[in-house]
């Protein structure tokens, strides 16, 4: 009853509402498609993992044929031009710790930084998308949580010679997901979603997965909201 009274709220064949979907849904496909390719790359760089890590990236796949999917139903030519600048930083910096063999940062950036900001935008989206995007959405969030686990896990596993990695590629990346969520702001909240919402939650799929890793409260503070004051 709740989720009715809240999604009635949003003409969903507004010219506003589908001006800001060409760009939001063409970031997520953009989104979808860039852990595609990295879930690759990431199978090639973690040979003990391939199975698993092309089982992830097939996944995205899927997610992408969705959020197309979501696009159509509303009428919507999704901005791609756009989107793939959106992501150019962290697809530049992802590239470059893959040519020097930097699992950790790579890790770091798809299965930790990605995917927390995926889950934290999917969960705010869910209450407030059409109900045919509802679905889809609520079936990748699901997902999206395993992708992340993958990181934790692996990570986890290595902490102790991972651990000035993961600080300096934190550093290095978190403020470009400042910089993204500043630059979607007043996109998302056409669609009903306040960054003030997106940035808690991605701090909390962030922060927990941190601590999961092996990192203390204290480090999960400072790292967590690296580039934050500035953003
Ligand atoms: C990982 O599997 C996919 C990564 C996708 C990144 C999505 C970021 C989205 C930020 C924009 C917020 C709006 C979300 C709306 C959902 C249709
Ligand atoms: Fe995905
Ligand atoms: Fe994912």
């Amino acid at each position: 009853m709740q989720q009715v009274a809240v999604s009635s709220e949003f003409d969903y064949t507004s010219e506003t509402y589908k001006d800001a979907y060409t760009r939001i849904d063409a970031i997520v496909i953009e989104g979808e498609q860039e852990a595609h390719d990295n879930y690759i790359k990431l199978a090639e760089l973690l040979p003990d993992c391939q199975e698993e890590l092309i089982r992830l990236s097939k996944m995205e796949k899927r997610h992408k044929k969705g959020f197309e999917s979501c696009g159509r139903n509303l009428n919507v030519t999704p901005d791609l031009d756009f989107a793939k600048k959106y992501f150019s930083n962290l697809h530049e910096n992802f590239q470059k710790a893959a040519e020097s063999s930097n699992i950790v940062t790579c890790l770091l950036i798809q299965s930790l930084i990605i995917e927390a900001f995926a889950i934290a935008a999917y969960n705010i989206y869910i209450p407030v998308a059409d109900p045919f995007a509802r679905k889809i959405t609520e079936g990748v969030v699901k997902d999206e949580y395993m992708h992340l686990n993958f990181g934790e896990v692996w990570l986890q596993e290595h902490f102790e010679e991972s651990k000035a990695e993961l600080e300096a590629a934190n550093r290095q990346n978190l403020p470009i997901i400042w910089r993204m969520l500043n630059e979607v702001e007043d996109d998302a909240s056409v669609l009903g979603m306040e960054k003030d919402a997106l940035v808690e939650d991605f701090m909390i799929a962030y922060g927990e997965a941190l601590g999961n890793i092996g990192f203390t409260t204290r480090e999960i503070m400072r790292m967590s909201a690296c580039g934050l004051a500035a953003a």
